[in-house]
């Protein structure tokens, strides 16, 4: 299967041309002006940027959190994805049964992504408690291709601080990347019980119980630990400004942390807790959205190069059924967003069309450094020959609002409804398939490949 794309600007993490681009087989294979193949298929990009196929190395398909299960699986997910500019996503397995072992979890997600995924795919592994034979699985999981391993510090299955030294040096030892949701526990349970106690159950005090000064002591005491153990650290959905100053000190004392965060906490701020209607439970997530103030400091992170992963966290479930289920109590309401096909469209929008960020960190945040992280580079992230053809094309001329009625995620809203964009992606393609087309999927199920990645090393 050959494709040859024409007159494209093309842009990476470093570099912005007009070139030609031929696909052979799923891989480029030149890139150069002027390709003359009269027989194969033509598409003429002028005036259209050319980039890497977007990674999401945070998403929650097929999640089932106890009270609600999400309602996008890997095919609904990943056809929203690829329709948002997405070629490759990472998923966070969700909680097995207490005491399984790594690979139980492993095994169900192989399930729930094989003959369903639309773009190819990899898994961080869950830990969901320390013990000798869950440390001695990391080796093996590595082996299998699952490299980054993430900890939660709340929820039901939180590591104490003793797990997750335990759990770093292995991970250290083992040629991995630790990942962790950083929130303090007691401080939210605590908050959360005060309030319930006033009958303070609306929306708005989902947030007020995880305050940012809750992320922020969780981040530092996770890089305290992570220092000791000399483990690299990857912190998932970064929200506040809080956590960000502890990382800008770590990295410039040269330690290896990385950050995550996500479209939510870029471009929404609290006050969607306090929307009428029980609208606020719409947005309920952790950590929650935060006070517009947050947002500058987020994304100074990324153009400084302290923030250097954009993801989504999607974890998505309807409002009318779920998400309404708090509509007396905040806390019986399934925290999750969905977002895996509106991110690419709102960090090109409110970052590069708002001069935020240049095109080219653009590219580096939602595509090349996730890659880099997460083992895939350069086989995906970049623009290369050799590399997979995981091409996105963007018409930054595209004028549009966000709405669920354009959207394929499976839940019955967006929280980013109402939002207009300046530029849009147009076409899709993966392993040189167009599957993308002005919004229409056009890719066959099951047609995504899981990733075998490699281990962490940068
Ligand atoms: N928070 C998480 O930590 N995971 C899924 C959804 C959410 O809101
Ligand atoms: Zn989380
Ligand atoms: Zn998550």
């Amino acid at each position: 299967m050959e494709l040859l794309l024409k007159n494209a600007n093309i842009v990476t993490d470093s570099e912005n041309y007009i070139s030609d681009l031929y696909i052979v087989d799923g891989t480029i294979q030149r890139i150069e002006k002027n390709i003359e193949i009269p027989t194969t298929k033509v598409i003429d990009l002028k005036g259209k940027y050319l980039i890497p196929g977007g990674i999401d190395v945070h998403t929650h398909f097929n999640i089932d959190v106890g009270i609600a299960k999400s309602v996008d699986d890997f095919y609904t997910g990943t056809v929203a994805a690829a329709c948002g500019g997405t070629t490759t996503i990472i998923d966070h397995m969700g909680f097995g049964p207490k005491g399984c072992s790594l690979h139980y979890q492993l095994e169900r997600y192989h399930e729930f992504a094989e003959n369903n995924a639309v773009i190819d795919y990899g898994f961080h592994g869950v830990i969901q408690h320390i013990d000798k034979k869950i440390l001695d699985e990391i080796d093996s999981m590595i082996a299998d291709g699952v490299t980054s391993f993430k900890g939660y510090m709340t929820y039901g299955y939180k590591l104490s601080d003793r797990d997750m030294l335990e759990l770093s040096q292995k991970i250290a030892t083992a040629g991995g990347l630790l990942t962790v949701h950083p929130e303090n526990n007691d401080m939210i349970d605590y908050l959360k019980n005060n309030f319930a106690s006033e009958g303070k159950l609306s929306p708005k005090y989902h947030g007020e119980s995880r305050p940012s000064r809750c992320e922020g002591e969780a981040v530092n005491r996770m890089l305290d630990i992570t220092s000791v153990t000399n483990c690299p650290l990857y912190i998932v959905h970064l929200s506040c400004s809080e956590g960000l100053e502890h990382i800008k000190v770590a990295k410039d004392m040269g330690q290896k942390v990385f950050a995550e965060t996500c479209p939510q906490y870029l471009v929404l701020d609290e006050s969607c807790y306090s929307l009428p209607e029980k609208e606020g439970l719409k947005y309920i997530c952790s950590p929650p959205i935060r006070e517009k103030r947050h947002q500058e400091k987020l994304w100074a992170g990324i153009k400084e190069g302290y923030i250097q992963t954009v993801a989504t966290d999607h974890c998505s479930f309807n409002f009318l059924e779920q998400k309404i289920m708090g509509k007396d109590d905040f806390r019986k309401c399934p925290n999750g967003l969905p977002g895996v096909e509106t991110r690419i469209p709102l960090i090109f929008s409110e970052g590069v069309s708002k001069e935020r960020i240049n095109i080219n960190k653009f590219v580096e945040v939602v595509s090349t450094n996730p890659a880099k992280l997460f083992g895939i580079y350069p086989q995906k992230g970049c623009i290369q020959v050799g590399s997979d053809a995981d091409l996105v094309v963007i018409d930054p001329n595209i004028r549009k609002k966000i709405s669920k009625e354009n959207l394929h995620e499976n839940t019955d809203y967006t929280p980013f409804e109402g939002i207009e964009v300046i530029g849009y992606p147009v076409m899709t393609i993966s392993r040189g398939e167009i599957i993308v087309e002005d919004n229409k999927f056009m890719g066959k199920k099951g047609r995504g490949k899981f990733l075998k990645r490699k281990k962490f090393s940068l």
